[in-house]
């Protein structure tokens, strides 16, 4: 047995940005945290720079898991997919029984659902915890997401609330539900940020259209931060506009390729839409944009061959047209919102979490990088009462129906200046369909009845109906083959 035999509190698995980071907040918190790397060399390095921190370091495997107190608490922060598994797998056959993993990583959900199952099955614990706020927000306090068996939480949890982000005193960190649910949310909140991002870049093109330059959009989004879009992304959106490149003396901003890069989670959260029939079109939109500025080919052909307006928006009151893009970026963002929260509740229903939404936007509120003001609003919302969807809130209903003359103006002077805004459209389309008495999917069931004999409901009758097409148009009573 080794003097650092069942010292460290918790331990982490992986040294690189998040790993050390996180390790670093864990070590600053008062908490013994061993360190273990695939790459010996790596946890050299981490512990060389970090005296401060007293890191436990491993050079293997066993000596990592024997240095940790029983039962064992270990967060791995690798890259996510096979390297977890290869990870668990090297853990496994050291562990005891109740021993609890927590994987931080980037996981899609259903990897956690099945390694939950098989380590729970194997007698040791499983959380899938998502974690938001990059660098920063691991060394200083993320928000926290963590999902699995709640028993195994209240051993781990208090140490994980320790080193999230605090907001007004309360943790950026709960329990979000079992299994997959807090990797389940943590790929929704980065749905939304793709959609925060995308309105954001939707706004700049627009004041830009109006003739504004970085700068003085700069100033724009600065003075937006001191309202009610107070958040973190708006905030750094004036700090990207207001740098000017060295080599150049241009904005940053125009000499950035325009294409943007994704690593999955936003995809990932349009496919689980689609795969529970829940209308995500705002966040898929922000994920479209993405996947169009980086087809390059597509776009030089669609350049060369289409003709148009040019972008450039013609304005008597700037300070109006300023104020009316405010106002639709804050109805796009709440549609954001709103239906991501919507993709969480019908997913919690689908797979059997109990999910607090509430409780996911209050731990959004700080760490994570879709920290905004609004969310103290929200999370209110859906404690005071059980909402179908963040629309019928009173506060949000009546701010949305305030700002509706903006928005529309906003989108409709959009369109006939040629300036691309798939999320804004996307999101005032998104609020006219759920609020309209009639869709016109009445018409898609006549369609699909008359080429494929779907049958259809009718409005004033119980049963399912057919229309003999090709016969004498009379109606028959059916069997429903929707
Ligand atoms: P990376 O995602 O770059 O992963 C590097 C780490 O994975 C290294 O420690 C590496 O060990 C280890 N690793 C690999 Br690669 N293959 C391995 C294997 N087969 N077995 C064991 N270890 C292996 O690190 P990161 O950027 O710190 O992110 C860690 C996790 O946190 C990821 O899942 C990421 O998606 C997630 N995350 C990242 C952010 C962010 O802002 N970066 C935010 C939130 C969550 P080695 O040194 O031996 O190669």
């Amino acid at each position: 047995m080794s003097d650092k035999t069942g010292t460290a509190q918790i331990g982490v698995v992986g040294m690189a940005v998040m790993g050390s980071n996180l390790a670093r907040n864990f070590a600053s918190k008062g908490f013994k945290t061993a360190v273990f790397n695939r790459t010996y060399a790596k946890t050299e390095a981490v512990v060389a720079a970090h005296p401060e921190a007293g890191f436990i370091a491993s050079e293997t495997v066993e000596e990592f898991v024997d240095s940790l107190e029983k039962p064992r608490r270990i967060l791995i922060m690798v890259k996510a997919g096979p390297a977890t598994d290869a990870t668990i797998d090297s853990l496994l056959p050291h562990l005891d029984q109740g021993d609890i993993i927590v994987d931080g990583g980037n996981t899609h959900f259903p990897d956690t659902r099945r390694r939950e199952k098989r380590i729970a099955e194997l007698g040791f614990n499983f959380i899938g915890c998502g974690i938001s706020g990059g660098e920063t927000g691991a060394l200083l306090g993320p928000a926290m997401m963590p999902g699995g068996p709640k028993d195994s939480y209240a051993h781990i949890g208090p140490i994980l609330e320790k080193i999230s982000a605090q907001y007004d005193g309360e943790p950026c960190c709960t329990w979000i539900g079992q299994d997959g649910a807090g990797h389940f949310v943590k790929m929704i909140h980065n749905g939304i940020e793709y959609a925060d991002m995308q309105f954001i870049g939707e706004a700049y093109d627009l004041l830009k259209g109006a003739g504004l330059s970085a700068t003085e959009a700069a100033d724009v989004f600065a003075q937006w931060n001191t309202g009610d879009l107070d958040s973190y992304l708006i905030e750094i959106t004036a700090e990207v506009l207001r740098q000017v490149d060295a080599a150049t003396g241009k904005p940053l901003v125009d000499v950035v390729v325009d294409a943007a890069g994704m690593k999955g989670t936003g995809t990932w959260t349009v496919q689980s839409s689609l795969d529970l029939g829940v209308p995500a079109a705002a966040i898929a939109e922000a994920v479209f944009a993405r996947a169009a500025s980086g087809s390059t080919s597509l776009r030089a052909a669609a350049r060369a061959a289409l003709q148009g307006p040019d972008g450039v928006i013609s304005v008597d009151d700037r300070e109006a047209f300023i104020a009316d893009v405010r106002q639709a970026l804050w109805c796009a963002k709440v549609i954001a919102y709103a239906q991501g929260l919507h993709l969480i509740k019908v997913g919690a229903e689908e797979y059997g979490w109990d999910i607090d939404v509430a409780a996911c936007a209050r731990i959004w509120r700080a760490g994570c990088i879709i920290r905004a003001k609004l969310l103290d609003r929200i999370s209110n919302e859906y404690a005071a009462g059980n909402l179908e969807t963040l629309l019928e809130a009173p506060s949000i209903s009546a701010e949305l129906a305030a700002s509706n003359g903006s928005w529309r103006r906003v989108v409709a002077r959009a369109a006939e200046a040629g300036v691309p805004i798939p999320g804004f459209s996307s999101a005032l389309s998104y609020y006219d369909l759920v609020r309209a008495d009639r869709t016109n999917a009445a018409l898609t069931q006549g369609l699909r009845d008359f080429f494929g004999s779907h049958t259809y409901r009718r409005i004033d009758k119980e049963g399912t109906f057919h229309t003999l097409w090709s016969g004498d148009r009379s109606e028959v009573e059916a069997e429903d083959t929707h």
